[in-house]
Protein backbone atom coordinates (compact mmCIF):
# COMPACT_ATOMS: atom_id res chain seq x y z
CA UNK A 1 0.00 0.00 0.00
CA UNK A 2 1.46 3.25 -0.75
CA UNK A 3 0.51 6.50 0.27
CA UNK A 4 2.05 9.49 1.26
CA UNK A 5 3.28 7.87 5.22
CA UNK A 6 5.24 5.55 2.71
CA UNK A 7 6.78 7.92 0.68
CA UNK A 8 7.69 10.17 3.54
CA UNK A 9 9.36 7.87 5.52
CA UNK A 10 10.79 5.11 2.84
CA UNK A 11 8.51 2.28 4.47
CA UNK A 12 7.12 -0.52 2.99
CA UNK A 13 3.42 -0.16 4.89
CA UNK A 14 2.08 2.89 6.31
CA UNK A 15 2.36 2.08 9.97
CA UNK A 16 4.22 3.42 12.65
CA UNK A 17 4.05 1.94 16.37
CA UNK A 18 3.05 3.65 19.16
CA UNK A 19 5.86 5.04 21.48
CA UNK A 20 4.82 3.49 24.86
CA UNK A 21 6.85 4.38 27.57
CA UNK A 22 8.79 1.64 29.27
CA UNK A 23 7.97 -0.86 26.57
CA UNK A 24 9.11 0.15 22.86
CA UNK A 25 12.56 -0.71 23.15
CA UNK A 26 15.17 -2.22 20.48
CA UNK A 27 14.05 -4.69 20.00
CA UNK A 28 10.10 -4.31 19.27
CA UNK A 29 11.35 -1.13 17.26
CA UNK A 30 13.68 -3.42 14.97
CA UNK A 31 11.18 -6.15 14.78
CA UNK A 32 8.46 -3.13 13.46
CA UNK A 33 10.60 -1.68 11.44
CA UNK A 34 12.28 -4.86 9.75
CA UNK A 35 8.27 -6.27 8.94
CA UNK A 36 8.01 -2.88 6.35
CA UNK A 37 6.82 -0.36 8.81
CA UNK A 38 8.10 2.16 11.29
CA UNK A 39 9.43 1.08 14.61
CA UNK A 40 9.97 3.89 17.57
CA UNK A 41 12.15 3.69 20.65
CA UNK A 42 10.01 5.78 23.75
CA UNK A 43 12.18 8.15 25.35
CA UNK A 44 9.83 8.41 28.31
CA UNK A 45 11.56 9.52 30.80
CA UNK A 46 14.29 6.92 30.50
CA UNK A 47 18.23 8.18 31.10
CA UNK A 48 19.46 9.22 28.08
CA UNK A 49 22.65 6.54 28.17
CA UNK A 50 20.40 3.90 28.16
CA UNK A 51 18.58 5.47 25.11
CA UNK A 52 21.57 6.44 23.10
CA UNK A 53 22.23 2.68 23.41
CA UNK A 54 18.83 1.69 22.36
CA UNK A 55 19.10 3.77 19.12
CA UNK A 56 22.43 1.97 18.60
CA UNK A 57 21.26 -1.45 18.82
CA UNK A 58 18.46 -0.43 16.77
CA UNK A 59 20.93 1.11 14.32
CA UNK A 60 22.82 -2.19 14.03
CA UNK A 61 19.16 -4.27 13.96
CA UNK A 62 17.67 -3.06 10.82
CA UNK A 63 20.23 -2.65 8.01
CA UNK A 64 19.96 1.17 6.79
CA UNK A 65 15.67 1.20 7.12
CA UNK A 66 14.43 3.71 9.01
CA UNK A 67 13.00 3.89 12.49
CA UNK A 68 12.29 6.69 15.14
CA UNK A 69 12.34 7.59 18.76
CA UNK A 70 9.20 9.38 20.72
CA UNK A 71 10.06 11.94 22.62
CA UNK A 72 7.88 12.20 25.34
CA UNK A 73 7.69 16.26 26.32
CA UNK A 74 6.43 16.07 30.50
CA UNK A 75 9.49 13.81 30.66
CA UNK A 76 12.61 15.81 32.66
CA UNK A 77 14.84 14.24 29.95
CA UNK A 78 12.96 15.97 26.89
CA UNK A 79 15.93 18.53 26.73
CA UNK A 80 18.67 16.10 26.51
CA UNK A 81 16.42 13.86 24.18
CA UNK A 82 15.87 16.18 21.69
CA UNK A 83 19.80 16.88 21.27
CA UNK A 84 20.41 13.28 21.67
CA UNK A 85 18.03 12.43 18.28
CA UNK A 86 19.88 14.99 16.27
CA UNK A 87 24.04 13.65 17.72
CA UNK A 88 22.38 10.01 16.85
CA UNK A 89 21.10 10.90 13.49
CA UNK A 90 17.51 9.45 13.94
CA UNK A 91 15.59 9.88 10.75
CA UNK A 92 12.26 10.34 12.33
CA UNK A 93 10.76 12.20 15.59
CA UNK A 94 7.60 11.28 16.82
CA UNK A 95 6.08 13.32 20.09
CA UNK A 96 3.41 13.00 23.01
CA UNK A 97 2.36 14.59 25.76
CA UNK A 98 2.99 18.12 24.76
CA UNK A 99 3.65 20.67 22.08
CA UNK A 100 6.98 19.94 20.89
CA UNK A 101 6.91 23.80 19.13
CA UNK A 102 10.58 24.71 20.30
CA UNK A 103 12.60 21.88 19.02
CA UNK A 104 10.95 21.64 15.41
CA UNK A 105 13.15 24.07 13.76
CA UNK A 106 16.29 21.79 15.37
CA UNK A 107 15.11 18.63 14.26
CA UNK A 108 14.46 20.24 10.78
CA UNK A 109 17.68 21.38 10.37
CA UNK A 110 19.23 18.09 11.24
CA UNK A 111 16.94 16.64 8.35
CA UNK A 112 14.77 14.27 11.17
CA UNK A 113 11.17 13.58 9.77
CA UNK A 114 9.03 15.34 12.61
CA UNK A 115 5.87 13.57 13.40
CA UNK A 116 3.74 15.41 16.52
CA UNK A 117 1.08 13.60 18.17
CA UNK A 118 -1.89 15.39 18.54
CA UNK A 119 -5.43 15.90 20.19
CA UNK A 120 -7.21 18.10 18.47
CA UNK A 121 -7.31 20.26 14.81
CA UNK A 122 -6.26 23.64 16.77
CA UNK A 123 -2.52 21.63 17.62
CA UNK A 124 -2.76 19.83 14.63
CA UNK A 125 -2.92 23.20 12.76
CA UNK A 126 0.05 25.02 14.74
CA UNK A 127 2.47 21.72 14.25
CA UNK A 128 2.00 22.38 10.42
CA UNK A 129 2.76 25.87 10.90
CA UNK A 130 5.71 25.30 13.04
CA UNK A 131 7.23 22.58 10.31
CA UNK A 132 5.94 19.63 11.15
CA UNK A 133 6.02 16.43 8.29
CA UNK A 134 3.12 14.84 9.32
CA UNK A 135 0.85 14.39 12.43
CA UNK A 136 -0.36 11.85 14.31
CA UNK A 137 -4.06 12.38 14.80
CA UNK A 138 -4.81 10.10 18.29
CA UNK A 139 -8.21 9.46 19.60
CA UNK A 140 -9.38 8.41 22.79
CA UNK A 141 -9.64 4.61 22.46
CA UNK A 142 -5.71 4.94 22.78
CA UNK A 143 -3.74 3.94 25.49
CA UNK A 144 -1.80 5.84 28.11
CA UNK A 145 -2.36 9.53 28.32
CA UNK A 146 -5.04 10.21 25.97
CA UNK A 147 -7.35 13.48 24.65
CA UNK A 148 -11.24 13.55 24.93
CA UNK A 149 -12.20 13.43 21.45
CA UNK A 150 -12.29 9.89 19.12
CA UNK A 151 -10.29 8.53 16.64
CA UNK A 152 -13.59 8.50 14.35
CA UNK A 153 -14.42 12.04 14.67
CA UNK A 154 -10.85 13.60 15.05
CA UNK A 155 -9.02 12.21 12.10
CA UNK A 156 -11.33 13.54 9.37
CA UNK A 157 -11.68 16.82 11.27
CA UNK A 158 -7.87 17.35 11.29
CA UNK A 159 -7.53 15.83 8.02
CA UNK A 160 -9.97 18.84 6.60
CA UNK A 161 -7.58 21.21 8.79
CA UNK A 162 -4.26 20.67 7.50
CA UNK A 163 -2.13 20.16 4.69
CA UNK A 164 0.37 17.80 6.13
CA UNK A 165 -0.43 13.80 5.42
CA UNK A 166 -2.22 12.64 8.62
CA UNK A 167 -1.64 9.06 10.48
CA UNK A 168 -4.62 7.93 12.77
CA UNK A 169 -4.43 6.19 15.90
CA UNK A 170 -6.67 4.95 18.64
CA UNK A 171 -8.22 1.68 18.92
CA UNK A 172 -6.73 0.60 15.39
CA UNK A 173 -5.61 -3.40 15.54
CA UNK A 174 -6.74 -5.00 12.16
CA UNK A 175 -7.28 -4.37 8.32
CA UNK A 176 -10.72 -3.10 9.75
CA UNK A 177 -9.00 -0.45 11.47
CA UNK A 178 -6.74 0.60 8.22
CA UNK A 179 -8.86 0.40 5.90
CA UNK A 180 -11.63 2.34 7.88
CA UNK A 181 -8.55 4.79 9.18
CA UNK A 182 -8.19 5.28 5.21
CA UNK A 183 -11.85 6.11 4.22
CA UNK A 184 -11.60 9.05 7.09
CA UNK A 185 -8.75 10.61 4.97
CA UNK A 186 -6.02 8.94 7.27
CA UNK A 187 -2.78 8.30 4.83
CA UNK A 188 -1.23 5.81 7.46
CA UNK A 189 -1.76 4.77 10.93
CA UNK A 190 0.01 4.64 14.39
CA UNK A 191 -0.53 1.23 16.27
CA UNK A 192 0.28 0.60 19.96
CA UNK A 193 -2.20 -2.00 21.65
CA UNK A 194 -1.71 -4.80 19.07
CA UNK A 195 2.21 -4.85 19.14
CA UNK A 196 1.55 -5.01 23.10
CA UNK A 197 1.01 -8.99 21.97
CA UNK A 198 3.57 -9.04 19.77
CA UNK A 199 6.51 -12.16 20.50
CA UNK A 200 9.09 -9.25 20.46
CA UNK A 201 7.62 -6.92 22.55
CA UNK A 202 9.71 -7.62 26.04
CA UNK A 203 6.92 -6.83 28.73
CA UNK A 204 5.72 -8.79 31.78
CA UNK A 205 4.53 -12.21 30.54
CA UNK A 206 1.25 -11.28 32.87
CA UNK A 207 0.93 -8.02 30.79
CA UNK A 208 0.86 -9.33 27.50
CA UNK A 209 -2.17 -11.98 29.25
CA UNK A 210 -4.08 -9.18 30.50
CA UNK A 211 -4.18 -7.62 26.87
CA UNK A 212 -5.27 -11.62 25.04
CA UNK A 213 -7.34 -12.28 27.48
CA UNK A 214 -9.40 -8.54 28.16
CA UNK A 215 -12.74 -7.79 26.57
CA UNK A 216 -14.26 -5.10 25.26
CA UNK A 217 -14.94 -3.61 28.72
CA UNK A 218 -11.85 -4.05 30.08
CA UNK A 219 -10.77 -0.85 29.39
CA UNK A 220 -10.82 2.11 32.18
CA UNK A 221 -9.55 5.27 32.43
CA UNK A 222 -7.76 6.70 35.02
CA UNK A 223 -6.55 10.19 36.22
CA UNK A 224 -8.78 12.63 35.37
CA UNK A 225 -9.08 14.04 38.68
CA UNK A 226 -4.86 15.27 38.07
CA UNK A 227 -5.31 16.20 34.32
CA UNK A 228 -3.97 13.70 33.02
CA UNK A 229 -6.04 10.63 31.78
CA UNK A 230 -4.18 7.43 31.00
CA UNK A 231 -6.15 4.95 29.80
CA UNK A 232 -5.59 1.22 31.32
CA UNK A 233 -6.69 -2.66 31.57
CA UNK A 234 -8.94 -2.77 34.34
CA UNK A 235 -7.68 -4.62 37.14
CA UNK A 236 -8.41 -4.46 40.54
CA UNK A 237 -5.94 -1.33 41.11
CA UNK A 238 -7.29 0.30 38.27
CA UNK A 239 -10.80 -0.12 39.46
CA UNK A 240 -9.91 1.03 42.79
CA UNK A 241 -8.03 4.35 41.52
CA UNK A 242 -10.80 5.07 39.80
CA UNK A 243 -13.39 4.75 42.29
CA UNK A 244 -11.32 6.75 44.82
CA UNK A 245 -10.89 9.77 41.75
CA UNK A 246 -15.04 9.51 41.55
CA UNK A 247 -15.42 9.65 45.27
CA UNK A 248 -13.30 11.83 46.69
CA UNK A 249 -11.29 9.43 48.93
CA UNK A 250 -8.33 9.87 46.63
CA UNK A 251 -7.22 13.30 46.04
CA UNK A 252 -4.94 14.66 42.94
CA UNK A 253 -1.88 14.96 45.05
CA UNK A 254 -2.22 11.16 46.35
CA UNK A 255 -2.83 9.94 42.90
CA UNK A 256 0.51 11.38 41.61
CA UNK A 257 2.19 9.62 44.62
CA UNK A 258 0.39 6.08 44.16
CA UNK A 259 0.58 6.06 40.52
CA UNK A 260 4.42 7.10 40.33
CA UNK A 261 6.52 4.09 39.20
CA UNK A 262 3.69 2.34 38.39
CA UNK A 263 4.17 1.43 34.64
CA UNK A 264 7.51 0.49 35.43
CA UNK A 265 5.77 -2.39 38.01
CA UNK A 266 3.40 -3.51 35.31
CA UNK A 267 6.02 -3.67 32.66
CA UNK A 268 8.90 -5.55 34.51
CA UNK A 269 7.43 -6.72 37.32
CA UNK A 270 3.58 -7.68 36.04
CA UNK A 271 2.62 -6.45 39.39
CA UNK A 272 -1.31 -6.50 39.47
CA UNK A 273 -1.37 -4.64 43.03
CA UNK A 274 0.39 -1.59 41.92
CA UNK A 275 0.91 -1.83 38.39
CA UNK A 276 -1.04 0.20 35.49
CA UNK A 277 -1.07 -2.13 32.79
CA UNK A 278 -1.53 0.70 29.57
CA UNK A 279 -3.01 -0.46 26.62
CA UNK A 280 -6.17 0.78 23.94
CA UNK A 281 -9.50 0.24 24.39
CA UNK A 282 -9.17 -2.37 21.52
CA UNK A 283 -7.37 -4.52 23.74
CA UNK A 284 -10.84 -7.02 23.77
CA UNK A 285 -9.93 -7.93 19.58
CA UNK A 286 -6.52 -9.09 20.62
CA UNK A 287 -6.64 -12.83 21.15
CA UNK A 288 -3.16 -13.79 20.18
CA UNK A 289 0.36 -13.26 20.57
CA UNK A 290 2.21 -13.26 17.04
CA UNK A 291 5.54 -11.64 15.47
CA UNK A 292 5.37 -8.55 14.52
CA UNK A 293 5.59 -9.47 10.71
CA UNK A 294 2.85 -11.63 10.96
CA UNK A 295 0.88 -8.89 12.95
CA UNK A 296 1.56 -6.21 9.85
CA UNK A 297 1.28 -8.47 6.83
CA UNK A 298 -1.87 -9.56 8.49
CA UNK A 299 -3.52 -6.47 8.53
CA UNK A 300 -2.45 -5.08 5.82
CA UNK A 301 -3.56 -7.96 3.68
CA UNK A 302 -7.07 -7.51 5.11
CA UNK A 303 -6.88 -3.75 4.63
CA UNK A 304 -5.92 -4.03 1.03
CA UNK A 305 -8.60 -6.79 0.38
CA UNK A 306 -11.25 -4.66 1.81
CA UNK A 307 -10.45 -1.22 -0.18
CA UNK A 308 -10.05 -3.11 -3.13
CA UNK A 309 -13.71 -4.59 -2.47
O1 LIG B 1 1.54 10.85 24.93
C1 LIG B 1 0.73 10.00 24.65
N1 LIG B 1 0.54 8.88 25.39
C2 LIG B 1 1.19 8.64 26.56
S1 LIG B 1 2.40 9.60 27.26
C3 LIG B 1 2.49 8.57 28.56
S2 LIG B 1 3.54 8.87 29.91
C4 LIG B 1 2.48 9.80 30.88
N2 LIG B 1 1.94 9.19 31.92
C5 LIG B 1 1.09 9.87 32.71
C6 LIG B 1 0.74 11.17 32.46
C7 LIG B 1 1.25 11.75 31.35
C8 LIG B 1 2.14 11.07 30.53
C9 LIG B 1 1.61 7.54 28.43
N3 LIG B 1 0.92 7.60 27.30
N4 LIG B 1 -0.03 10.12 23.55
C10 LIG B 1 0.04 11.28 22.73
C11 LIG B 1 -0.75 12.36 23.31
N5 LIG B 1 -0.39 13.59 23.31
N6 LIG B 1 -1.94 12.24 23.95
C12 LIG B 1 -2.32 13.50 24.33
C13 LIG B 1 -1.31 14.33 23.91
C14 LIG B 1 -1.20 15.76 24.03
C15 LIG B 1 -1.81 16.47 25.04
C16 LIG B 1 -1.65 17.86 25.11
C17 LIG B 1 -0.42 16.43 23.07
C18 LIG B 1 -0.28 17.77 23.14
C19 LIG B 1 -0.89 18.47 24.14
O2 LIG B 1 -0.67 19.80 24.10
C20 LIG B 1 -0.96 20.61 25.18
C21 LIG B 1 -0.25 21.92 24.91
O3 LIG B 1 0.75 22.14 25.56
O4 LIG B 1 -0.69 22.61 23.97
Amino acid sequence: MNTKITELLGIKYPIIQGGMAWIAESTLASAVSNAGGLGLIAGGSAPIDYLREQIRKTKENVNGKPFGVNVMLMSPNAEDLAKLVIEEKVPVVTTGAGNPGKFIESWKEARIKVIPVVPSVALAKRMERMGADAVVAEGTESGGHIGENTTMCLVPQVVDGVDIPVIAAGGIADGRGIAASIMLGAEGVQVGTRFLAAEECQIHPTYKELIVKAKDTDSIVTGRTTGHPCRNVKTKFSKQLASGEKNGSITPEEFEEITLGSLRKAVQDGNLDEGSFLCGAIAGMITEVKTCKEIIEEMFSQAESLLNE
